[in-house]
């Protein structure tokens, strides 16, 4: 008894993790050859995502820069899309508040996504999502 207790607490501790119990970690996919990296470029302006949706292929990895191109702080924010990526060795995986640039500001950020899906992308500033900074990141197989 005393050993299916200690499997049960084990079972529910090592699900916890800063990720939220409805995102499971990144899908299993082969070694990324990080060489082959697509460049993919998105504006944040004042208020949108251009392009507003983004495709990738689950596997191809990607080297997404960031630009504000706008006047004023924005933030790109996809919590589900970054827990499901396999993020390049070396770099930070973006959390809930995803990332944040300073007018002018750029970044980039290598990852290769994993999990099929539609997932959702926003500008979590007051009001930016409302003003049209939210999007799409389409994963197809
Ligand atoms: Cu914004």
């Amino acid at each position: 008894m005393r050993i299916l207790s200690t499997a049960l607490l084990l079972a529910v501790t090592g699900c916890a993790s800063n990720i939220p119990a409805n995102m499971a970690g990144p899908a299993a996919i082969g070694a990324v050859d990080w060489a082959k990296a697509t460049t993919v470029e998105v504006h944040l302006g004042d208020f949108h995502f251009h392009p507003e949706t983004l495709r990738f292929n689950a596997g191809a990895p990607v080297a997404l820069v960031l630009i504000n191109t706008g006047g004023t702080e924005h933030k790109f924010v996809a919590p589900r899309f970054f827990a499901e990526a396999v993020i390049k060795p070396g770099q930070a995986r973006p959390g809930v508040d995803g990332i944040t640039l300073k007018a002018g500001e750029r970044t980039r950020i290598d990852l290769a996504p994993t999990r099929p899906d539609t997932y959702g992308l926003e500008c979590t500033e007051m009001l930016h999502s409302m003003l049209g900074m939210s999007g799409s990141i389409v994963v197809v197989p």
